[in-house]
């Protein structure tokens, strides 16, 4: 079945595939919800659950994100035109003094690959940055990302503003990155923590409910 063919060029990273049968999928008049949540984010959770098990390394999963991407090009201005919204928006970013972003970029990557609108910041984000973002979007998820024993705690300074700001209880913040623990999320205020990007979307995905 064509949702199958879908799913699976997208795991082979073959981009040009997944955009001729998307655009067949759209022709022969199949749903553009399916196509994105039973041919797309199918296969980019597939790649996720891959990449845990070490199936897979990060060459592979870009060439996935990349096949995502041509696919929800071509879907994009059918979803929009059956008023399907995104999952929810995630702002993402590396914190303040750090400049690490390849990890970063997955964990954007598989974001959007399970449905999330994501801004990313980029890396060397000042906390109010975030904060401000956050109010200007209305996102459910703040992500952080720190690659550095000496920039950890500048996600507690994250977490402090958005206490200070008033819209704690607004925003789920998860956070990531290879220096971090659980315990060590738990202990700064975080709602969450994921050891790699197929995790964090898998818990950003139990944040927000699936796409309408
Ligand atoms: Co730097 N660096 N680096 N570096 N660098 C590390 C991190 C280091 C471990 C190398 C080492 O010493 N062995 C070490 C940190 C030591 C420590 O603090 N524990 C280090 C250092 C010391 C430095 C500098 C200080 C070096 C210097 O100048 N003296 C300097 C700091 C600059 C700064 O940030 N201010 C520096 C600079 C750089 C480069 C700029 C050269 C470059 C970054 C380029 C870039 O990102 N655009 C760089 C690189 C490439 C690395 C290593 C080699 C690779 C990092 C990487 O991209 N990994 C790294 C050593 C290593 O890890 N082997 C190292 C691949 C990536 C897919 O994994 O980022 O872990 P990772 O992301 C994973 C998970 O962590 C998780 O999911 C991702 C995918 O599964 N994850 C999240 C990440 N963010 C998440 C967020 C989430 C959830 C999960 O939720 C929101």
């Amino acid at each position: 079945m064509i949702l199958n063919q879908i799913s699976d060029a997208l795991q082979e990273g073959n981009s040009g595939e997944v955009s001729r049968l998307v655009k067949s999928a759209i022709e022969s008049g199949m749903p553009a919800k399916d196509i994105l949540n039973d041919g797309l984010i199918d296969g980019m959770g597939k790649i996720g659950v891959k990449f845990k098990c070490n199936e897979v390394y990060v060459p592979e999963v870009l060439m996935a994100a990349r096949a995502m991407k041509a696919g929800l090009e071509i879907l994009k201005p059918h979803l929009a035109k059956a008023g399907i919204k995104p999952r929810g928006t995630v702002i993402l970013g590396t914190v303040r003094g750090d400049l690490h972003d390849i990890g970063k970029n997955l964990v954007g990557m598989m974001l959007q690959g399970s449905g999330f609108a994501v801004t990313d910041l980029g890396n060397d984000v000042p906390p109010e940055k975030f904060v401000q973002a956050a109010k200007d979007s209305g996102a459910q998820i703040v992500g952080l990302s720190a690659l550095l024993t000496t920039t950890m705690p500048n996600m507690k300074e994250v977490v402090a503003k958005f206490v200070e700001s008033g819209i704690r209880s607004k925003v789920k913040i998860l956070v990531g990155g290879a220096p971090l623990t659980a315990e060590y999320a738990r202990e700064i205020g975080a709602d969450g923590y994921a050891p790699d990007a197929a995790q964090a979307a898998e818990l950003a995905s139990t944040f927000v409910p699936k796409v309408a």
